[in-house]
């Protein structure tokens, strides 16, 4: 018998690997996507069927997790074996400014998934995945951090994802339902949205290096995160769900790295030396050296500074998982590391952006798009 999944925010960067892992794997895919005034489906394109084509494996629904009817409607007509719930505001500074559909979406968003498991009587026969998140511990309580870390979260995301968390263990303690958190650190990707650290930084970096933009804003240089590759993190969602015994566990690579070093390790790519000089809100990032000759820039340009804009009202300053539980349980190890992962992100963003600088070279008016 195929299998039968259901993800929601199959859209976003994990959803497109997911689909592209359980596809591999012979499962019946089917999505949640939201209506949106412009076509959202860039990151699944490639494995996109027809509608018209009998016999589809990737299926996608029109859905919202605010709206709990139309989760009912979904989870009843698909019956999955396995949901996959990675829709989710995911930005953490964007919820300082929408606390509100945050907390609707990514907190109540569970809860809706959950009981429409329950009501539609469901629960021994529907394994849930939930994507929970290293914010949880924010504020530093003890590092490395690992399933029995307290939690302190220091966001809007972060406290909705907290309410997603703790009804998640509720649910699978209350009904006896297949429900863990999967508590993945940070984990990137060519695929990455273009606001998240990473990609700006890549995206950044690629148009500088091309002579496509002049500098590149962030905002807290000092911060460490544990930064893993999204490829690899799929495949620990997907061997939670195949457990004897439901459990939670924490998905990391134990190793962690502050944003102005990933910035160094980017420009490196191109074979830019960057230099940080001053502290605080004045510090910058100079150029002082390029040896590959395709991506010359001055010896001294200064290429990155900061904008307080981007500071957060909270910050999380350190986040270094522990992943002995993982590697011990579900056997899973990441293939790639951090150089690695960079690699792959510029050598991506450089690609884009040849061809952006063929159309500005050929005369046509480039956009510019800011965040
Ligand atoms: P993305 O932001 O790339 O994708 C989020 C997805 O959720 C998109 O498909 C988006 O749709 C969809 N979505 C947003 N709001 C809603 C809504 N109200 N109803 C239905 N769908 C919605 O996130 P990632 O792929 O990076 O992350 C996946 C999940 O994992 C998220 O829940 C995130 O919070 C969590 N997480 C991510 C980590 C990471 O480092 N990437 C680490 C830990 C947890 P659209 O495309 O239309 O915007
Ligand atoms: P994060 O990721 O908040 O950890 O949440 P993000 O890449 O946004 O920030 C990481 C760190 O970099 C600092 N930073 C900047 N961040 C952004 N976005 N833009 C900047 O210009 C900038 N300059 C410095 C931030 O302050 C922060 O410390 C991600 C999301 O995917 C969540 O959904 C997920 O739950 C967590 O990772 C784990």
């Amino acid at each position: 018998m195929k299998k039968v999944a259901l993800i929601t925010g199959i859209t976003g960067q994990d959803g497109a690997y997911l689909t592209e892992l359980l596809l591999s794997k012979g499962y019946d895919v089917h999505g949640v996507k939201r209506r949106s005034s412009l076509f959202n489906t860039d990151r699944i394109d490639h494995l996109y069927q027809d509608p018209h084509q009998q016999d589809r494996n990737l299926i996608l629904h029109y859905g919202d997790l605010s709206d709990s009817t139309n989760l009912i409607r979904i989870i009843q007509q698909v019956q999955p074996d396995e949901i996959y719930n990675l829709g989710a505001m995911s930005h953490v500074k964007v919820s300082f400014d929408t606390p509100e559909y945050t907390a609707n979406a990514d907190g109540i968003g569970t809860l809706r998934i959950l009981e429409a498991i329950r009501i539609l009587g469901l629960t021994k026969k529907t394994k849930i995945y939930q994507a929970s998140t290293s914010e949880l511990y924010g504020l530093v309580q003890a590092v490395p951090q690992s399933e029995t870390t307290p939690f302190y979260p220091r966001s809007p995301y972060a406290v909705a994802k907290l309410y997603a968390y703790w009804i998640t263990v509720n649910y699978r303690e209350a009904y006896g339902m297949y429900a863990c958190n999967g508590i993945l650190f940070n984990h990137e990707s060519p695929l990455r949205g273009e606001t998240f650290v990473t990609r700006k930084i890549t995206r950044g970096v690629a148009k500088i290096a091309m002579g496509l933009q002049d500098k590149l804003y962030l905002g807290n240089l000092d911060a460490q995160r544990d930064w893993g590759h999204a490829k690899d993190y799929v495949e620990a969602m997907y061997l939670i769900l195949q457990q004897e015994t439901p459990e939670d566990f924490v998905i990391a690579t134990g190793v962690t790295t502050r944003v102005r070093e990933f910035v160094r390790k980017a420009f490196a790519e191109t074979g830019i030396t960057v230099e940080f000089k001053g502290e605080g809100d004045s510090e910058k990032g100079y150029v002082v050296s390029c040896s590959d000759p395709a991506y010359q820039v001055a010896v001294g340009t200064e290429v990155v500074a900061v904008d307080p804009k981007y500071f957060r009202p909270t910050e999380v300053d350190l986040l270094i998982g522990d992943p002995s539980k993982c590697q011990q349980k579900l056997n899973w190890k990441p293939k790639y590391d951090l150089n690695g992962l960079v690699k792959e992100m510029v050598a991506a963003d450089l690609e884009l952006f040849a061809r952006e600088k063929l159309l500005k070279d050929s005369g046509y008016e480039i956009k510019n798009q800011y965040e």
